[in-house]
């Protein structure tokens, strides 16, 4: 496949470190002589922007945590005047105020080929036809990837999410060859396009861009059978930029790579906040290192994973992360087990029949937790004998004790029982909080 930027996603480490240390060393200068927070943290930790002379020195300076971007809502962590600002984008998040992020004309400018290197490294190429099924709006996911998809000169459906039989339509006559959304919305555009009898297998794509939202490779498995095409995982955040961050590569499909020439990437212990070693799992830390309007230093960014320094047959010399299998915030701890979603996931899509569309309840009776694992199951299957049911729902339940070490009582339910959504799925009910 050919790389969008073969000088920068190919470069030996060496130069790409001396890059980052100097793209570093000049946005940590802008950040403490432009946003009032930073200064005041570089000050606190007794640091000065001279004191970073190597990429090790970054380990010196504090982290960025969510709540200090609320605390600074909404325009307060902006490294350049309003008159710069021509984007803004905010996440929803679940609690509390949304987090603002901006953009100058460069950092849209960035972005775009950040996007553009992503589509490519996923198979894109400019004669392609991409259905852009994320969100468009204040979610960066749709306008992330419209601008990627100009700049690397391919077409762009802008259809957004929702609206999915028009979709399914769109696809049959438009003939896209690239998708784009987020897992759980392709999975519900695949399931519309069955009942209005329309086969993927005769449609023309060949690569799906899935994220936004943690996937299994249980998934992965599931959706290149049902659309016919190769699944990529792309990840990314608002705060850092949007989608583009990190992607896998058309070629291996294992490690999402970062960007590494506009953010550096740590992984550290979310309790210790030591930086863990290659190949074991713990939280990701960006800063970017390009940005203008909303640079981030050390932000920590809740998502697990761990990172994969070994070269890639892609050619790509950036590090890999591993596709992320949850937030340290999505962990459940049910009677003191900790389990992710995403575990939950892998069990339940071991099983034939079940279908991958779940949901998890939390609750507390009489000061226990409960889980209750919802699933659909096939059609056919749910007009069967109760008896039938009653037995996989304490073999399912069997299943997620014995790998994950949690008490789950599991209810299979018909088929569209359980909320489909446009964009990222909402997994978990915890009516503990509620
Ligand atoms: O979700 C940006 C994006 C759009 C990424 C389209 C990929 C595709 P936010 O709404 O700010 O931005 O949410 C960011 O979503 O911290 C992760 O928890 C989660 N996330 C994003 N991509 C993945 C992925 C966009 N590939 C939050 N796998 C992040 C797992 C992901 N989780």
């Amino acid at each position: 496949m050919p790389i969008y930027d073969i000088d920068f996603e190919t470069m030996p480490r060496e130069g790409l470190e001396s890059i980052q240390l100097r793209r570093l060393q000049t946005t940590i200068e802008r950040v403490y002589a432009t946003v009032p927070f930073y200064k005041k943290s570089f000050d606190k930790a007794g640091l000065k922007p001279e004191d970073i002379q190597s990429l090790d020195d970054l380990r010196r300076i504090p982290f960025t945590v969510k709540q200090d971007l609320r605390d600074n809502y909404p325009y307060d962590m902006f490294a350049v005047p309003m008159e710069q600002v021509v984007r803004i984008h905010a996440s929803s998040g679940t609690t509390g105020k949304p987090t603002v992020v901006g953009y100058t004309k460069r950092d849209i400018n960035t972005w775009a080929e950040l996007m553009a290197r992503s589509l490519s490294a996923a198979g894109a190429t400019p004669g392609d036809i991409i259905h852009n099924a994320f969100g468009y709006g204040l979610f960066t996911g749709g306008l992330g990837a419209h601008y990627g998809a100009e700049k690397l000169g391919a077409s762009v459906i802008p259809v957004s999410g929702g609206n999915t039989k028009r979709q399914i339509t769109i696809m049959k006559d438009f003939k896209p060859t690239i998708l784009c959304g987020t897992p759980s919305y392709i999975l519900h555009l695949a399931e519309v396009a069955e009942e209005m009898g329309v086969d993927f297998h005769d449609l023309a794509f060949k690569s799906g861009i899935f994220g936004a939202e943690p996937w299994t490779e249980n998934m992965r498995a599931e959706l290149e059978a049902k659309l016919d095409l190769k699944a990529i995982d792309i990840y990314g955040l608002s705060e850092v930029i949007g989608p583009g961050v990190s992607i896998e590569c058309y070629e291996e499909q294992r490690g999402l790579h970062v960007f590494e020439d506009h953010f550096i990437v740590e992984v550290i212990d979310p309790d210790t906040l030591e930086p863990v070693p290659h190949g074991q799992k713990g939280e990701l830390v960006f800063t970017s290192i390009t940005k203008e309007a909303f640079p981030v230093i050390r932000y920590r960014t809740k998502d697990i994973t761990s990172l994969n320094p070994a070269p890639c047959t892609c050619g790509r010399t950036h590090i890999r992360m591993d596709k992320p299998s949850g937030r340290t915030d999505d962990m459940l701890i049910i009677r003191g087990v900790n389990v992710f979603p995403s575990q939950i996931e892998s069990v339940l899509m071991e099983t034939k029949q079940i279908l991958p569309h779940y949901q998890l309840e939390v609750d507390r009776k009489e000061n226990l937790d409960t889980l209750t694992v919802k699933v659909e199951i096939d059609e056919e299957l749910f007009s069967d004998d109760i008896k039938g049911l009653q037995a996989m729902e304490t073999k399912i339940s069997k299943d997620i004790k014995e790998y994950l070490g949690v008490s789950a009582r599991v209810l299979l339910v018909e088929p569209k029982t359980i909320q489909r959504s446009q964009g990222k799925a909402v997994r978990v009910i915890d009516k503990r909080v509620i």
